[in-house]
């Protein structure tokens, strides 16, 4: 029984040239990750349910109470702490400098969704968090720049997500070693090693969209889900759908179960809907270090050379071998 804070000082063994600085930070993350999860648990009797007044954020969607709550918690603790020189979130157009000589001196930038999948919360539906670290590209001892923020998705240094579902998990990979996840024991406030080194299965059994969207996707995709939901000898489709309506907990059970996630481009939304540098890169390093996929349909998503922080693409990534069918599929269309 393990906790994550234990785990990641131990990590510090493995690496005699580390400095504690991303452990420091991950801890940071974990804290904020155990105030937002006290929130989201008692929202329908905090009033903290429901819209935010009417906001409207730069994704042009209407804020939720918690996303605002979820938001606050995360840049408050990072900015508190010393690991952090600043933060890019869905919630906020520009970056948010911590311009402090403690903050200034650090090594990291951390991009986020504090609360994805928002919308689920008022139907005790499970939902996230997803945050990505970057190594700084400018100089320490000044404030973070935006350079900083808009670096590949194979730059970054670590990532990970928090699952308020049935249980709450803290999942995060570095590039130095493998994916491990904690599950949240409420009675004493610690997220304590439930799944090490975990592994996507190459193959799975469910594909994750929505199919009101099946109208407005290209062919390539359609030929895809037609052959996911094929029957089978005459008996069931060969694949289960499934939509969370949450990123995270569709991508969660894909990491434990194996499976596809898609989210297209369509006709109104031609670059897709979901954010590249803090939902799809997050979670295709998290893939690829399991042993996954990650496409936006014509290159890996870590590849993609951003130039917005809230610019979208489309996304197809899970299980290798279901990635790999997706695009067979979209070659013989193209064929
Ligand atoms: P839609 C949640 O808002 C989110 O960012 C992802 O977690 C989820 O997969 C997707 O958007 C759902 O979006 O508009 O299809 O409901």
């Amino acid at each position: 029984m393990i906790t994550l804070d234990e785990f990641t000082i131990q990590q510090l063994r493995l690496y005699p040239q580390a400095t504690g600085e991303l452990s420091g930070l991950l801890r940071g993350i974990g804290l904020a990750a155990k105030m937002v999860n006290v929130q989201v648990n008692k929202a329908a009797i905090a009033d903290i349910l429901g819209e935010d007044g009417g906001a409207v954020n730069v994704q042009g969607e209407t804020v939720q109470k918690l996303d605002t709550m979820a938001n606050n918690t995360f840049i408050n603790v990072l900015r508190h702490g010393i690991h952090c020189a600043g933060i890019v979130s869905e919630e906020n157009e520009e970056m948010i400098v911590f311009d402090d000589p403690k903050n200034n001196q650090s090594k990291y930038v951390v991009l986020m969704d504090p609360l994805d999948g928002s919308s689920n919360t008022d139907v005790n539906a499970p939902i996230g968090t997803i945050f990505s670290i970057y190594r700084r590209v400018s100089k320490l001892g000044e404030p973070c720049t935006r350079e900083d923020f808009l670096q590949k998705g194979d730059n970054q240094f670590a990532a990970g997500y928090v699952l308020y579902g049935s249980s709450t998990m803290f999942v995060y990979g570095t590039r130095r070693h493998s994916v491990n996840g904690f599950t949240l024991d409420n009675s004493v406030g610690e997220f304590y090693l439930s799944n090490p080194h975990m592994q996507m299965p190459i193959e799975g059994k469910t594909y994750h969209f929505d199919y009101k969207y099946y109208h407005g996707v290209d062919e390539k995709v359609r030929s895809f889900l037609n052959y996911c939901n094929a029957t089978v000898e005459g008996k069931d489709g060969r694949f289960a759908n499934k939509n969370a309506g949450c990123m995270v907990a569709d991508m969660h059970r894909i990491f434990l179960k194996g499976g596809m996630f898609l989210y297209p481009s369509r006709k109104s939304k031609p670059n897709g809907k979901l954010r590249l540098m803090y939902e799809c890169n997050p979670m295709a390093f998290l893939t690829e270090l399991c042993g996954g996929s990650a496409t936006d349909g014509t290159r890996r998503i870590m590849e993609i050379e951003p130039t917005d922080y809230h610019e979208r693409t489309p996304i197809f990534i899970g299980s290798k071998n279901l990635v790999a069918q997706f695009e067979s599929c979209a070659d013989q269309r193209e064929a």
